[in-house]
């Protein structure tokens, strides 16, 4: 036992400066482009990828995670978990997935199923969580029940959270109004698809993850 008991030097280091470990939840209604963001990450930083993608609804319905993806921003860095999640919604109706996306019956009702479990596994696996980026679709009202469910509950949690404004490729798309509805917290512009400004989210998330990891923790 040193100077510093049980506690190892790296840990009181920690304490001080902040946790350089975090896990960090993606977490946004479906389709707002969650998966494809953390494919983005995986891919600029380890070369993986998270799960699958597609224009239906709740194609993630179970959470996927990542161990260890170290993001680095000149001088500082981060190691994080990274949670895919599956869409928050607050109704699941699987006639959508029939008329809309021409699913056959069965499985519609499967997907609508798997999909309200997985509404429920998103909000358990907040407990563990250390920070959130919430994806947002930046062409879409920001008012949503969805949008102002998660964030109330994130924001009870005391979490940080940092909001990725996503699809501004899209012609119609407007960070500015998500900016001055969420006022509160950081709100970022980017492309997932295209990559646009991911430069930006990831400097931003070095920086307003371990800074506010700091203030939780005194
Ligand atoms: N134009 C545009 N489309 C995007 C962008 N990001 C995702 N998409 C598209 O949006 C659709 C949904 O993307 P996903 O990544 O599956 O969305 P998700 O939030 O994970 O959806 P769920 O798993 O269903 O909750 C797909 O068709 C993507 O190609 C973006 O930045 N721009
Ligand atoms: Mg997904």
């Amino acid at each position: 036992m040193g100077w510093f008991g049980k506690s190892s030097l790296s840990s009181i280091i920690q304490r001080v400066f902040g946790k350089k470990h975090a896990k960090i939840g993606i977490y946004g209604p479906p389709n707002v482009g969650k998966t494809t963001l953390a494919n983005r990450i995986l891919r600029d930083w380890t070369g993986d990828i998270m799960g699958s993608v597609s224009e239906i609804p709740h194609e993630t319905r179970r959470a996927k995670w990542k161990k260890d993806v170290k993001i680095e921003n000149g001088n500082s860095s981060l190691t994080m978990d990274i949670v895919d999640t599956p869409g928050i919604a607050t109704k699941v109706d699987y006639k959508e997935f029939m008329n809309t996306y021409g699913l056959s019956r069965e499985e519609s009702r499967r997907r609508a199923k798997e999909a309200t479990e997985g509404v429920i596994e998103s909000i358990k696996w907040l407990e563990g969580i250390d920070g959130v980026v919430l994806v947002m679709d930046s062409t879409q009202d920001p008012f949503t029940q969805v949008n102002v469910t998660i964030l109330g509950n994130l924001e009870a949690r005391n979490l940080p959270v940092l909001i990725a404004a996503n699809k501004i490729d899209e012609d119609d798309s407007s960070p500015a109004t998500l900016k001055s509805a969420f006022p509160q917290h950081p709100v970022v512009p980017i492309s997932a698809l295209t990559g646009y400004n991911t430069e930006n989210l990831y400097s931003t998330m070095v920086k307003h993850f371990s800074k506010k990891r700091r203030k939780k923790r005194r």
